[in-house]
């Protein structure tokens, strides 16, 4: 059917003009919130104003839905059980080019727009960098202008919200959806049926074929949410498709539980408690029943949603690997292969070897980590009981992949065991991440450096078996969020030397190198970093009552609190620097504000000492009257999207200080990088390529590499040995140890020193010495002032490479073959606005 759309779009809730931009937001003012101006709270118009860009991305969004489905081009699907999405309003209003006209109409109404936009509760649905990911990726794939779906879990509870009370990590459960979500449009009309526990039947079909048939113990709905993506600056609006878990209305009570009102309400609650609340571990496995049930829960949704998708464009399922690419974000979602399975072989009743071609050349597997707690298994008895079919498949599938591998590897049974889906040594568990990679065509890590690693040790043999599988996609940030809109000043700044086509196109800043020896670009440069210093000093008087000196270094760590991130090292440091500076008050080195931030999984108690660990060192140099202000710890509550927005901008040092092996890549090293901070860093993950970017002299290199890190510990590794031949570490330790830190209390820290001492899994003592002489040398650095800013400027304009758009073009080339479809805007030909 021909539409005319042109109504829609002169209308009031489509113009951009800024007088129509007025009246539309006065309009939902009064017809949405139903509130006039005196009335009206800053939610009241937080919620106006987003509905009034949401009013003018419908469009976009609507015309790119109806542009794809007459496509019919392949579509990338991007499975994964987080999305860390942060505030949506501020991104929206920069990826349609409008950031600066609706400020402006804003204050004309007399109201304070940076007070509206912080009113946007931040969707944190994600743990940290996995999450994050994610959602740079959706962010890159619509600028791209790549078809492409994100699918995923809309948890009504996100990560929690971390206050620090007496120096420990509380948590706050994150009521994220209180006020209502103006970006979401519910699609009850495409909600999916998901089945989970019971038992499997064998029964004949209508033409003598012995069939299975899977009876579950119970039912769920899962509705999906829809929020618009923009691209930047492109008519493309791609979808965030988000489940949510509700009862069935006709799997209801009237059969089963007649006249059982609790049992009723009760089957009620159990479905809803399945999109409930975000696992909170990062890198840990939780083994419990209810997070399987969410992994299968989404996967078996989006799976459903995509079968509708081939149906209603008439694509024969024998394509289903034509039109969709599907990727696995970690092992989270790979139960998607047994499921595409089981759809198929017992739903639409195609051959197993069919079935099977279709499946691998679907799915695609990103693995991010190396940490073996962080590898998925679940135990026999407990999958069996959630997913009764699947397990039966997915020994099918094992004892296929196990023959093919006696073929090639005759003989070596203990090959077969290392490969198998189904780890037998023991307690019996499924193996998630050799199920994806059984049920991939594609494998990657998310940086060089991984992805070899991967290759020698954790999939070694997957290796050895499908070499031609294995790639590298090194991971990228959205240069959007984490630099236009966090940092507008520096934004400007560059674009009114090279224009803006950097901000699609990363690379474009090395047309700024010259500009490093521009003594007058340097103090531009310097003046907006100070001023994004000030800022955040006001930032943290406000949050935490400590004053602290916008001079002084700005010294960052902010991630998830965990051992192999080694935020305890960093303190190890401070501490020895506290006591060169108390022996000798005349030490030379420049002021720093050592500034922490990240949250610890609420079990992880290790990681929550850490935080005690850093807000007690704090307390005693902060208030000590010797150091007069020269160094100052400060642990920045609740790190999030919205506040790391904040960080990066403000940092002039950046801490990347894992055991070389363990960081899969990182992200924030990229954030802060762009944003102008120099790194401290080890030769792990995605520092390895940011050094190589920036170049080796604009780097603080420290610490052993990973093959060092390996053979030390092959050849046996005495952390005790260290701290008897380095007397500083000696120091560093003892003063811990006896209590200095905690108001004399020697038993606070024994547990963390103890670990260190005896075991110090992460090699903290190993790597000391050189982190603190490469600390000095940082110190150094920064007292040249000239060249210091010659290096941030030399960090941000040589980080193009970290762009997520450079990432997406690579898995789209080499991954998922998918093409670009530009947009063009229902009922004209538009240029993009
Ligand atoms: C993280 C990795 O720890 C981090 O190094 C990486 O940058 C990020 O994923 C995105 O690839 N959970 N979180 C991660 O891995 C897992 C598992």
């Amino acid at each position: 059917m021909e539409q005319n759309t042109a109504p829609y779009r002169e209308h009031n809730r489509t113009s951009l003009t800024k007088e129509k931009l007025k009246q539309g937001f006065l309009d939902n003012l009064y017809f949405i919130q139903g509130k006039f101006p005196t009335l009206a709270s800053r939610n009241d118009y937080y919620l106006a104003l987003a509905y009034t860009i949401r009013d003018r991305m419908l469009h976009r969004w609507i015309s790119t839905a109806t542009n794809y489905y007459e496509s019919g081009a392949r579509t990338v699907c991007y499975l994964s059980a987080e999305f860390l999405m942060g505030p949506h309003l501020g991104n929206n209003l920069v990826n349609m080019g409008i950031f600066g006209m609706v400020k402006e109409v804003v204050e004309e109404l007399g109201l304070n727009f940076e007070e509206l936009l912080a009113q946007e509760e931040e969707p944190g649905l994600g743990n940290g960098g996995l999450g994050r990911l994610a959602a740079c990726f959706i962010d890159s794939l619509a600028t791209l202008e790549i078809p492409a779906l994100g699918y995923g879990i809309r948890y009504e509870f996100g990560i929690f919200e971390q206050t620090i009370v007496d120096g420990w990590q509380m948590e706050k459960t994150d009521k994220w959806l209180r006020n209502g979500n103006p970006w979401e449009v519910p699609r009850p009309e495409w909600a999916q049926e998901v089945r989970l526990g019971g038992h499997t039947e064998q029964y004949t079909d209508e033409n003598g074929r012995l069939r299975v048939r899977w009876v579950p113990a119970k039912i769920v709905l899962g509705i999906p949410y829809d929020t618009p993506i923009l691209g930047y600056r492109t008519n493309t609006a791609n979808t965030l498709r988000l489940w949510k878990s509700e009862a069935p209305e006709s799997f209801d009570f009237e059969v089963f539980n007649r006249g059982d009102y609790y049992g009723a309400v009760d089957q009620k609650v159990t479905s809803e408690n399945i999109s409930k609340v975000l696992y909170p571990n990062d890198e840990q496995l939780s083994g419990k029943q209810l997070r399987l049930e969410q992994q299968y829960f989404f996967v078996s949704c989006s799976l459903r949603d995509m079968l509708r998708v081939l149906a209603i464009q008439n694509i024969p399922l024998s394509r289903f690997h034509e039109k969709f690419a599907v990727q696995l974000n970690d092992t989270h979602p790979a139960i998607a292969v047994a499921e595409l399975m089981r759809l198929l072989l017992d739903e639409y009743l195609v051959d197993w070897d069919d079935a099977w071609e279709i499946t691998q050349r679907t799915f695609a597997y990103t693995n991010h980590t190396l940490l073996p707690e962080a590898l998925e298994q679940w135990p026999l008895p407990l999958f069996a009981s959630v997913l009764p079919r699947h397990l039966e498949i997915i020994f099918e599938i094992n004892s296929r992949f196990l023959d093919e591998v006696r073929i090639k590897f005759l003989g070596d049974e203990a090959r077969l065991a290392r490969l198998s889906l189904i780890n037998e040594g023991g307690e019996r568990y499924v193996r998630m991440a050799h199920l994806a990679c059984v049920g991939s065509h594609a494998i990657n890590g998310v940086a060089e450096l991984h992805s070899e690693l991967l290759k020698q040790d954790v999939l070694k043999d997957f290796y050895e078996l499908w070499p031609e599988k294995f790639r590298n996609k090194t991971n990228g940030v959205t240069p959007r969020r984490w630099m236009i809109l966090s940092n507008p000043s520096l934004a400007s700044l560059v674009s009114d030397r090279i224009g803006n086509g950097w901000v699609r196109d990363l690379e474009q800043l090395r047309q700024l190198e010259p500009m490093a020896d521009d003594a007058d670009f340097r103090k531009e440069w310097w003046d907006v970093k100070r001023a994004n210093k000030v800022a955040f000093a006001q930032y943290i008087f406000k949050r935490t009552g400590i004053l602290v000196d916008p001079e002084s270094m700005f010294d960052f760590q902010v991630k998830r609190i965990h051992e192999y991130k080694r935020q305890h090292l960093n303190v190890l440091h401070i501490i020895s620097l506290y006591r060169r500076l108390k022996e000798n008050p005349n030490l030379e080195v420049p002021p720093r504000t050592f500034l922490f931030g990240g949250k610890a999984a609420p079990g992880y108690h290790t990681a929550k000492r850490m935080i005690k660990l850093i807000t007690s060192v704090g307390e005693v140099i902060n208030r000590d009257p010797d150091i007069r202000d020269r160094i100052k710890v400060v642990f920045v509550p609740n790190f999030n999207v919205t506040t790391g927005q904040k960080i990066y901008p403000a940092a002039d040092l950046s801490e990347q200080i894992s055991t070389a092996g363990k960081e899969a890549s990182g992200t924030g090293n990229m954030k802060f990088s762009m944003n102008g901070a120099l790194t401290i860093g080890t030769l792990d993950g995605a520092n390895v390529e940011i050094r190589e970017e920036v170049g080796a002299e604009n780097f603080f290199l420290f610490g052993l590499t990973a093959d060092e890190v390996y053979a030390l510990r092959a050849s046996g590794y005495h952390p005790y040995d260290y701290y008897n031949t380095n007397p500083h570490l000696k120091d560093v330790i003892d003063l811990l140890r006896g209590g200095s830190f905690s108001r004399g209390d020697a038993d606070l820290f024994r547990g963390l020193t103890d670990g260190l001492l005896h075991h110090d899994p992460y090699l903290l003592f190993a790597d000391f010495q050189s982190y603190v002489d490469c600390q000095e040398e940082v110190s150094r650095a920064y007292l040249d002032r000239d060249h210091w800013t010659r290096m941030s400027i030399l960090n941000a304009v040589r980080s193009g490479k970290f762009s997520s758009d450079r990432s997406i073009r690579q898995y789209c080339e080499d991954i998922w073959k998918a093409e670009p479809v530009p947009i063009t805007l229902l009922g004209q030909n538009e240029e993009p606005t």
